[in-house]
């Protein structure tokens, strides 16, 4: 492939849209690929499989292997966004020199205010028109639908191309165009073609006729989109509370914490309280990583959203999130993952007793290692609190007062022995709503 590629002198050009729901991605670029369909090859992020991650950018790259341009059909409403895309084809680009890699930005929203009126209103009809929300489901209490509320959270995020800055500052040509008319895409497919045919002039693109401009363009607007084209553009089923490890066993994880006390000879009185108040767990777990952690940095939040999004976004698909019994529920993960970890210390102070442990591993069901470290800092098993008012949060408060600190006082601590007889594999994975 490198080899066919630098038999050419032409440029290879990634057409990039910015835009919200609605402004006319979909008719635009399938018009652009009807008038010139050796040249123009399109991709629409709502017709990848989820999750999407980088399938958009190596999908345009397979196309431009034939086709000199590729239209990238995604909102990339967010720097963010837009971002990622350069980033991609930085990462899965190597074949195209750089030099011959072009990127244009087809600007749908120059300049739009937020809360723009015209643009809401112009935008929700056509989907409405569209028949997208064929859920009539109202979104709760707010009497707009489910289709409405994605438009209007498309347009409050909405940030505007902004050459002066990366990642925008990357683009070699911006587009702009308007959405405000009735037949604007009418105008925009125009205003793109005579873009290109001075832009990429290596083409020698030659200017199609207003008739075939017309018929490109009534062929666009039959084109009837896929039922994904809204509802998924959001991304994903409901995100769990955390994700966890089942120690399937409690009864025989409790005896080797026996047997450890036991073996020193010394008082455990929190544990002996827990047993003899009944409030050692009969389930036990360790949290891998927890919804609120997304909270505490860019981290944190990239690593929660490699777990929703990626590694397990396929088994939180088929997890019936509408099921009234999902709430306060632990539900082992569809395509069976699973996770091996060590017990390292049992640990206590006056409230409670936990056990630290380390996750050595986390495998999909054919055995392929996840490569996701996990979001908790001290993973661990709480095996039971002194009162309902303390809750097994708090093993983490523990844990990293003995960790961080060395803390002593009011704190008992034991080793468990570095033996096969306390790695735990084969654990099942689990998500709790
Ligand atoms: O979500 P997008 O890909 O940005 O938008 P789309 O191309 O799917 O367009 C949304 C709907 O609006 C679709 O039914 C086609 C229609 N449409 C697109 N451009 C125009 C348009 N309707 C009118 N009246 N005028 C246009 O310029």
């Amino acid at each position: 492939r490198l080899l066919s590629f630098g038999d050419s002198q032409i440029c290879k050009y990634a057409v990039v849209t910015v835009a919200t729901i609605g402004c006319g991605k979909t008719t635009t670029s399938l018009a652009l690929a009807n008038l010139f369909p050796n040249i123009i090859g399109h991709i629409q992020n709502d017709n990848i499989r989820r999750p999407v991650g980088n399938k958009l950018v190596a999908g345009a790259l397979e196309i431009l292997i034939n086709r000199p341009i590729v239209i990238l059909d995604k909102n990339d409403h967010k720097f963010i966004e837009r971002k990622q895309i350069f980033d991609d084809f930085d990462q899965l680009n190597e074949v195209i020199p750089t030099s011959k890699l072009k990127f244009i930005c087809l600007n749908f929203l120059r300049n739009r205010p937020q809360e723009d009126k015209d643009l809401w209103n112009i935008t929700r009809e056509r989907i409405l028109e569209r028949g997208d929300n064929h859920q009539t489901i109202k979104a709760a209490g707010k009497g707009i639908t489910k289709a409405e509320k994605i438009i209007q959270g498309f347009i409050k995020r909405f940030q505007p191309v902004d050459p002066g800055r990366e990642p925008d500052s990357k683009f070699d040509l911006i587009i702009n165009l308007d959405v405000t008319s009735p037949d604007s895409s009418y105008a925009n497919v125009k205003t793109v073609v005579d873009n290109l045919i001075s832009f990429a002039s290596d083409l020698n693109l030659t200017r199609p006729t207003e008739e075939q401009f017309q018929e490109a363009f009534k062929s666009a607007l039959d084109y009837k989109p896929s039922v994904n084209k809204i509802v998924h553009s959001k991304g994903g089923p409901r995100a769990p509370a955390y994700f966890g490890i089942v120690i399937p066993n409690a009864e025989e994880l409790q005896n080797k914490v026996v047997k450890l006390i036991h073996s020193t000879g010394l008082d455990w009185k929190t544990y002996e309280t827990l047993k003899n108040t009944d409030r050692l767990l009969n389930d036990l777990h360790v949290t891998i990583i927890h919804y609120k952690s997304r909270k505490t940095n860019g981290e944190s939040r990239a690593l929660w959203n490699m777990y929703v999004k990626q590694v397990f976004f396929d088994d939180l698909t088929k997890i019936d999130e509408n099921s009234p019994k999902i709430k306060g529920c632990s539900i082992p993960l569809p395509s069976s993952p699973t996770a091996d970890i060590k017990l390292e210390k049992l640990c206590s102070n006056d409230k409670l007793v936990c056990i630290k442990v380390s996750v050595l591993g986390l495998y999909h069901a054919d055995g392929r290692e996840i490569h996701l470290t996990a979001g908790n800092k001290f993973p661990h098993v709480t095996l039971g609190t002194i009162s309902s008012e303390i809750k097994s949060v708090e093993s983490n408060n523990l844990l990293n007062d003995i960790c961080e600190f060395h803390a002593t006082n009011g704190i008992q601590c034991l080793d468990f022995e570095d033996s096969e007889e306390n790695t735990l594999k084969g654990l099942p994975i689990f998500a709790y709503y």
